[in-house]
């Protein structure tokens, strides 16, 4: 008995209790902001200035609202039909941040068929034309010059020393393929300048400009927003490879270029340090160069992609910093860019705020002891962004 009526005064407090929060809720004098009343944005919409999401509809691609020039450029990304997700985040993030005011082309490659579904959901989140390629056998497979038991046996070691990727065949595929191939798929050769995405990744701040026109107009061949070292167990013997290739192309070797970024000891070492490549935004023209695609054979033929586990970003970075001048490498300090495990958030809280950036400062890989980037502003006599200090 006690028991039900304790039920009924509990319900009656509930009852109580709402009818009073009705009163308040309705009776406040806060006005509520209808949904619709968000005018200047709305006409903004409708003269074409700001569009509200990636225009890419049904009737087709709307017009790319930023003026000036349209270049010859397209993103392109290396993926398997299982990174359909993955891929799809990174998208969205390019194409709110930059490519919804620009519609650059998307290319994606793999070395098997893209299936519907990935054609499908990528097709609608890039606001300019997308192409999907599949990689010749050649590209992606062992070169008749490796000895195939060696190859193995080298995995087995690695598999056991615990290095990250060591014992995988595909991976070192996929670092041969970035490192020699993928500028020179036929879907490519319409291009002059790119972009590579990887799955997975974000961007932090709004990027306003066009990125291709800027590395056109200052003369920019390669850039990069992170820089480390590379695992040693990875490369041992490329410094070498290297070192051959130069003494055999002596023709290639640029002047005035960025040796300081790899080498203390002015050639004698390499420090390990590379430009991270699952970022970058290059030229082409420069990779099928007659230099670039002779240092690439040359390091193919030293076996280094099989018999050790040499990465794209080593390689790129080798050959940007012996080939290119120094001065046609660019650091984007105002791409905010996170792969894991690594973010560059832009130096500056007014360079921040400007570019409506959401990353933590904190997080900041740059001015780590970890980073090469600081190297690269000594190296080009670079006074590093204000305020750097406090960010370390
Ligand atoms: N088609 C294809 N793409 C691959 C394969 N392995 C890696 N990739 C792509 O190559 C890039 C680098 O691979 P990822 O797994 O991100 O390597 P990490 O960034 O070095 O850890 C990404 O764009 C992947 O989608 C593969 O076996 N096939
Ligand atoms: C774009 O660049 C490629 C490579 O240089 C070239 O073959 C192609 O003709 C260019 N396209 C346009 C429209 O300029
Ligand atoms: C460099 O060249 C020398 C002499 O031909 C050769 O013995 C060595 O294996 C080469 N190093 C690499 C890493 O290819
Ligand atoms: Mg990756």
């Amino acid at each position: 008995m006690a028991g039900t009526q304790r039920y009924l005064r509990y319900i009656m407090f509930a009852l109580v209790c709402l009818i009073l929060l009705f009163f308040i809720s309705s009776s406040s004098t806060v006005p509520a902001t209808p949904w619709q009343g968000v005018k200047p944005q709305d006409q903004d919409v409708e003269a074409g200035k700001v569009p509200p999401t990636t225009p890419n509809t049904q009737n087709g691609l709307g017009p790319a609202t930023a003026s000036g020039e349209h270049m010859n450029a397209t993103f392109v990304t290396l993926a398997r039909n299982s990174d359909i997700w993955e891929i799809a985040r990174s998208i969205r993030q390019v194409e709110d941040r930059f490519n919804r005011k620009f519609h650059y082309d998307w290319v994606f490659l793999n070395d098997d068929e893209f299936n519907d579904e990935f054609k499908k959901v990528t097709t609608s989140l890039v606001s300019g034309k997308t192409k999907y390629g599949k990689i010749p056998t050649e590209h992606w497979s062992f070169p008749d010059f490796i000895d195939q038991d060696k190859a193995a046996q080298v995995r087995e070691e690695m598999k056991e020393k615990k290095i990250i990727y060591g014992d995988s065949i595909s991976y070192r595929h996929m670092c041969r393929y970035e490192s020699g191939f993928f500028f020179r798929h036929p879907l490519m050769l319409d291009y002059e300048w790119y972009w590579r995405v990887e799955p997975s990744v974000e961007l932090f701040c709004d990027i306003d400009y066009d990125t291709f026109k800027f590395m056109a107009d200052n003369k920019k061949k390669y850039s990069f927003v992170l820089s480390l070292y590379e695992y040693v167990e990875t490369i041992p013997t490329l410094w070498d490879a290297v070192k051959n290739f130069t003494a055999a192309h002596p023709e290639h070797v640029v002047e005035g270029n960025s040796m300081g970024f790899l080498s203390d000891d002015d050639g004698k070492t390499y420090n390990h340090c590379h430009f991270w490549s699952n970022f970058e935004i290059g030229n082409l023209n420069w990779l099928r160069s007659s230099a670039y695609i002779d240092y690439f054979t040359s390091l193919d033929h030293a076996g280094g992609f099989f018999y050790e586990r040499w990465g794209d970003a080593p390689v790129h970075s080798i050959a940007a910093a012996l080939m290119l001048k120094k001065e046609e490498i660019h650091f984007f300090n105002d791409i905010a860019y996170y792969h894991v495990p690594f973010t560059h958030c832009p130096t500056g809280e007014k360079t921040r705020l400007d570019l409506k950036c959401h990353c933590n400062p904190k997080d900041n890989f740059d001015w780590n002891g970890y980073s090469c980037t600081s190297r690269f502003f000594e190296v080009n006599g670079m006074t590093k962004p204000e305020g750097y200090e406090k960010e370390q």
